[in-house]
């Protein structure tokens, strides 16, 4: 993919020298450590969409938060800007550095600390991924509340931090709700321990929120507490074919009323995000030729109950019209196919050659229009234009691939896609975040009033502005 060009300015931070390296050396050894001469550096410069690169001349990977502490009061103090760093699977530049910041990889924080068998209470640091965590908490009968593509490297601190939604936030909400505690380091290299156990604690302000969804700009996150609810023994996934967004409509009403609380995810795929799935990461899907398609899983303790709760749905869905094909599964073998059409949609587009990636809320009546219409006013320029995402969170993931970058097209969809949004009071990053990528576009959803109060937050915790600078409020 071709880099982002940017034209932004240094900030007025200090330079890195040797005697800076030789404190870090002395602090968490040379082996924990990445100058300019080793190649792999260069991984922690760009992003997992290669849309932005960085010249970082050094990466620490600190192995405690005591560890973190003394880097960033160091750091603090002579002026020296850092980019924190989890998995680097975000999707809008802020995992990487702009200039020349400092990586801080968080990738050594990798303990889990505990899991009440008992309450699914999970104790963590933040540097374990994703599928590591979801493995031990389901020995343990539990599984994490988030679920998402990039499972396989993401950090769960790099969750928090982006505040990342997935596949099964219509069953389990966001992390601000399952997040029970963090602990975070501020820029001046202070501890603050906001770790809990409990859901409930209304002592003064909720400052654990902060970390939550603040992309690395106000603190670094060491530690946390989540609340993983009880696997659940049976699971089915339908993979049903619907001739029109309409019929998508009374699909999802119906979804919700007929599943209730055994609906763990209602995803939409429109017939480009399949055939890009399909072509791109060949794979085979059960049904094809339909203009729109659904995934449905449900999730719960009893597959007698579940499976006649499913097939009632799945009769009334047919039966009013609004379900023309489809195929449904409990088979652990046949849900994961099913799976990867859905979750490899975005690698796929990205195989095309470019893409274009929005990641918006929209309100449901409107939800797929802007894919008509960006296809009408952009379409002769794309190789596909897609909509595919969480529809039950009314999370659209709008993707406009094409051979190569092209400049053209970019003038097309850009401030286009964001102004519509705003016009619809939707959002401009529904899952993704700010990060570098969207920093323009961040007063299409928020008022001047917020982004103000953003700013004295800023300026509050983070006064030299060392903490992922260029990134969020820029
Ligand atoms: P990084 O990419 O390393 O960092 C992301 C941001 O968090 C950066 O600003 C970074 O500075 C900051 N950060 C990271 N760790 C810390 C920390 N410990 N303390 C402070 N700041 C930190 N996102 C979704 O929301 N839903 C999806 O369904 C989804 N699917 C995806 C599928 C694929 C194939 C890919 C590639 C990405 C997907 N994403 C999705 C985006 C991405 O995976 C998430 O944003 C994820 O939460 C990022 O985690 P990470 O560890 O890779 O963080
Ligand atoms: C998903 O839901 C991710 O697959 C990625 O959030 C979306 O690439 C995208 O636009
Ligand atoms: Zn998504």
């Amino acid at each position: 993919l071709t880099e982002v060009r940017h034209n932004i300015k240094r900030g007025n931070y200090a330079e890195l020298n040797g005697k800076d390296v030789s404190f870090f050396e002395s602090l968490i050894g040379p082996t924990n450590i990445l100058q300019d001469s080793t190649d792999d550096l260069q991984g922690y410069n760009v992003d997992f969409l290669r849309s932005v690169r960085g010249r970082s001349q050094l990466v620490l990977k600190p192995g405690s938060t005591q560890e973190i502490s003394e880097i960033l009061k160091y750091c603090n103090e002579r002026r020296l800007a850092v980019c924190p760093q989890g998995g680097n699977t975000g999707l809008v530049g802020g995992s990487v550095p702009v200039c020349d910041e400092i990586v801080l990889s968080l990738a050594r924080l990798n303990k889990i600390l505990s899991i009440d068998d008992i309450t699914g209470i999970t104790a963590c640091e933040s540097g374990v991924i994703l599928e590591n965590l979801d493995a031990k908490t389901r020995e343990a009968g539990f599984v994490v509340p988030l679920d998402l593509g990039a499972k396989s490297s993401c950090h769960i601190g790099g969750n928090i931090s982006t505040n990342a939604g997935g596949l099964r936030v219509i069953r389990y909400g966001n992390l601000h709700g399952s997040v029970l505690g963090v602990e975070a380091v501020l820029a001046n290299g202070k501890v603050i321990d906001l770790m809990s156990d409990f859901k409930k604690d209304n002592t003064g302000y909720h400052l654990k929120h902060l970390f939550i969804g603040s992309e690395g700009t106000l603190g670094v996150v060491t530690k946390l507490a989540i609340l993983c609810p009880a696997i659940s023994d049976s699971v089915n996934v339908a993979f049903l074919a619907l001739n029109s967004f309409e019929a998508v409509m009374q699909t999802l009403k119906n979804a919700k009323r007929h599943l209730g609380e055994i609906l763990s995810s209602c995803e939409l795929i429109d017939a480009p995000s399949l055939a890009a799935s399909i072509e791109n990461n060949n794979l085979q899907s059960p049904i094809e030729g339909y203009p729109f398609y659904m995934l449905i899983e449900t999730s719960g303790s009893n597959a007698e109950h579940d499976m006649e709760k499913l097939n009632n749905f799945i009769q009334l869905v047919m039966d009013k019209g609004d379900v023309v094909d489809g195929t449904y599964t409990s088979e652990p073998s046949k849900m994961l196919e099913i799976w990867k059409l859905r979750e490899f949609i975005s690698t796929a587009l990205t195989k095309d050659g470019y893409c274009f990636k929005y990641d918006i809320s929209l309100p449901l009546r409107s939800f797929y229009d802007i894919v008509k219409v960006v296809e009408k006013r952009a379409g002769h320029l794309a190789k596909r234009v897609t909509g595919y995402g969480h529809l039950g969170d009314l999370n659209l993931h709008l993707n406009v691939s094409c051979e190569q970058y092209s400049p053209e097209l970019y003038k097309l969809l850009e401030p286009f896609i964001y102004e519509y949004t705003a016009q619809l009071k939707g959002s401009v990053s529904a899952e993704h975040g700010i990060g570098f990528l969207k920093t323009k576009y961040l007063k299409h959803s928020k008022s001047a009033e917020a982004i103000n109060m953003m700013r004295d937050m800023k300026q509050l915790l983070d006064p030299n502005g060392i903490l992922n600078p260029y990134k969020v409020l820029y």
